[in-house]
């Protein structure tokens, strides 16, 4: 077993065009034709299991990112009290330090929405009292928006890894009973903790910040702002602010390594999630991430997972098997393998639970 050393590090020297420091990046408006933009992002989802994705054309500075974005952050910014109304999370709806079910924690606040309009308009009169469509308005717009490139992200992979319906993955989460979801993320200044416990978290102000020369808080290192786990989805499709934080868990020379992702407010950091894992027959992998809250100012993130409907079928496409390649996880359904994610904690292998005898 390889064990995953804990302290991050840029990975380098780049090891071919359009990775830099471990991490690939794909123009996905880059002349050069679709074919060579289907290989970059198959190679990039097969071997990292991650890309950040620049020009891709969403979310342009004001538009629905920038809407999002206020939206979340006035929301974030109320009183406890008013927060709490859309809470407890069951699994969806605000919650605060706790994730899941199971006892896991992370230094957070967050929104978690199931990403249709019926379930946006029905939450969002405990999130925007005043006027809730101007809520799911916003949501909406985004959700729209992110959707039509995690389409166009999975059109190419399945043109990427030669496809016999290369629209095989997108067509699942354009299903009108996908089970998709937008989490918006909250990370208070690390600068503001000063208690771990419950209440204390919960209560505390985003705005407030402590004096630091370089904006991070040295003490502060090293929190668990989201602690280890991959996405159970297919695809994840996440933005945030110019605030550091998220880690990728990388294979480098046969040896697992944390690497730092820096901010990038104007990209899209896609990752592949468990059920693209068993779709493909492990050729793309659901890669290990975790978020380290420890800059003195919020960090704010919004992921869209994009899902297909509960009773979808997952189970490896014919063409990702061969001899060579035999099945490697038995076929399940996303209700099947949901049911199992919210039994287990969040770092938790689970998709090795699926593997074929
Ligand atoms: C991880 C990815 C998404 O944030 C999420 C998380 C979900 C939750 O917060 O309710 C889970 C986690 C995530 C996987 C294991 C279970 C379920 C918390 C948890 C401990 C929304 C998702 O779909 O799975």
């Amino acid at each position: 077993m390889v064990v995953p050393s804990t302290t991050p590090v840029a990975l380098s020297p780049p090891r071919h065009d359009g990775v830099s420091g471990g991490i690939p990046t794909v123009d996905m408006s880059a002349p050069g034709g679709r074919g060579a933009l289907a290989r970059q992002v198959a190679r990039a989802c097969a071997e990292r299991g991650f890309f950040r994705a620049v020009n891709h054309g969403v979310a342009p500075a004001g538009g629905a990112g920038a809407r999002l974005d206020a939206a979340a952050a006035a929301f974030f910014a109320l009183p406890p009290r008013d927060k709490q109304r859309a809470g407890p999370p069951s699994p969806l709806g605000y919650g605060c330090r706790a994730i899941g079910f199971n006892g896991d924690a992370g230094e957070l606040e967050y929104l978690l929405l199931q990403a249709n309009p019926a379930a946006v308009a029905h939450r969002a009169r405990s999130i925007d009292a005043d006027d809730p469509s101007r809520f799911s308005n916003v949501v909406n717009e985004y959700v729209g928006a992110v959707r039509q490139l995690a389409c166009e992200i999975l059109d190419l992979l399945g043109e990427g890894l030669g496809l016999k319906d290369t629209r095989y993955f997108s067509k699942l989460i354009t299903d009108t009973d996908s089970d998709s979801l937008l989490r918006i993320n909250h990370y208070p200044p690390a600068c503001t903790i000063h208690k771990l416990d419950h209440d204390d978290q919960c209560k505390m102000k985003s705005g407030v910040r402590t004096k630091t020369s370089n904006g991070v808080n040295p003490s502060a290192g090293g929190r668990i702002g989201f602690g280890e786990h991959s996405d159970p989805q297919i695809l994840s499709l996440l933005r945030a602010n110019d605030v550091d934080g998220l880690q990728v868990l990388l294979n480098s020379e046969g040896k697992e390594v944390w690497v730092q992702v820096p901010a990038d407010p104007s990209a899209f950091f896609v990752n592949v999630g468990d059920l693209l894992q068993a779709l493909t027959n492990g050729k793309l992998i659901s890669v290990r991430h975790r978020v380290i809250a420890s800059a003195c100012r919020p960090r704010l993130s919004t992921i869209y997972f994009a899902a297909p409907p509960l009773h979808a079928r997952i189970s490896a496409l014919p063409e990702m098997i061969t001899t060579s390649s035999p099945r490697q996880y038995r076929p399940f359904t996303w209700a099947e393998y949901k049911k199992t994610m919210y039994s287990l904690r969040l770092s938790h292998s689970r998709l090795n639970l699926y593997r074929a005898a």
